[in-house]
């Protein structure tokens, strides 16, 4: 993608010390990842993500939501990053301080190589206790659907963060104070809809001194606010803006 990016931008990029990037399933999209969004395809189409990523759904039917995570386990296991997982990568090499700070749950950042990533949302590769939230490291080796925690008995989950949930403190803090130092922030393939992700971006915007970058192929509830908004794949862009600031 030849791409020519604003002047100012490429300018605020080189001289950057500080760059903070929010991910969100758009980043994935390109691996082959359906988004959040996306209509769920086969037997999950008639479910709402929105309701089965909750403690209720769990509770309510933990064999269904153990076997939609089971799926998506599957789906990740077979895709590869793409150009915009690498570019990131390359990214934290070419800033003095760089940060990959993720809503998505697939662990692509890491399997791209990433090393300074805050998985916001946790991982569904991890897998913990529904009442006291013991993490089951050999999860795959145990019966049962859900299996049973081996120190109390109750249903194994996966370790994300459902609606309903909060996140953890420390995770948040420490992506709060990345979003409020940033020279550049980086709003990557997020429908700015989900709480308190979001909420990051709208510091980062509140802050003076913050350039705002939103790179998207469609708009967002944010897009009005930032400072560039770079409509387009991020597996296209995000190598080209690389490029550009080489
Ligand atoms: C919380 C893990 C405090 C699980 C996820 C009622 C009760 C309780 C809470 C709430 C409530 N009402 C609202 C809330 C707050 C709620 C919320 O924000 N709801 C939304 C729907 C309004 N938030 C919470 O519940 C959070 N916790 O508030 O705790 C609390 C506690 C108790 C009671 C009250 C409050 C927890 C939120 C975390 C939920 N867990 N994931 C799982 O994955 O199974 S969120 C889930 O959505 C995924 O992680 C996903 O990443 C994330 C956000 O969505 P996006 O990443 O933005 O993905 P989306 O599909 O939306 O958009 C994709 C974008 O990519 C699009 O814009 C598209 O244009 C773009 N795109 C497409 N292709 C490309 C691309 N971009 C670039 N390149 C491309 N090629």
């Amino acid at each position: 993608m030849s791409a020519n990016f604003p002047p100012s931008l490429i300018e605020a990029l080189q001289s950057a010390e500080i760059v903070t990037a929010l991910t969100g399933a758009g980043v994935s999209a390109e691996s082959g990842v359906p988004t959040f969004r996306e209509a769920q395809t086969g037997l999950w189409a008639q479910y709402e993500p929105e309701h089965l990523a909750t403690p209720d759904a769990f509770i309510e039917d933990p064999v269904l939501v153990w076997e939609w995570y089971a799926w998506r386990r599957s789906l990740v296991s077979e895709v590869d990053p793409n150009p915009g997982h690498v570019a990131l990568v390359e990214f934290e090499r070419r800033f003095p301080q760089f940060v990959t700070l993720t809503q998505n749950v697939d662990g692509l950042h890491r399997v791209a190589g990433a090393s300074n990533v805050i998985e916001l949302h946790g991982n569904i590769q991890q897998v913990k206790c529904f009442d006291r939230g013991h993490p089951i490291l050999d999860w795959d080796t145990l019966d049962g659907v859900p299996p049973l925690c081996p120190l109390c008995g109750s249903y194994l989950r996966p370790d994300v963060v459902w609606f309903g949930e909060s996140l953890s403190e420390s995770a948040l803090e420490q992506a709060l104070a990345w979003a409020l130092q940033a020279d550049v922030y980086l709003s990557i393939g997020t429908s700015s809809l989900v709480y308190p992700a979001a909420a990051l971006t709208v510091e980062a915007i509140k802050r003076d001194g913050i350039i705002v970058v939103e790179i998207n192929p469609n708009e967002t509830p944010l897009s009005p606010y930032v400072d560039f908004g770079l409509r387009g794949p991020s597996g296209e862009i995000l190598p080209a803006l690389l490029d550009a600031i080489r």
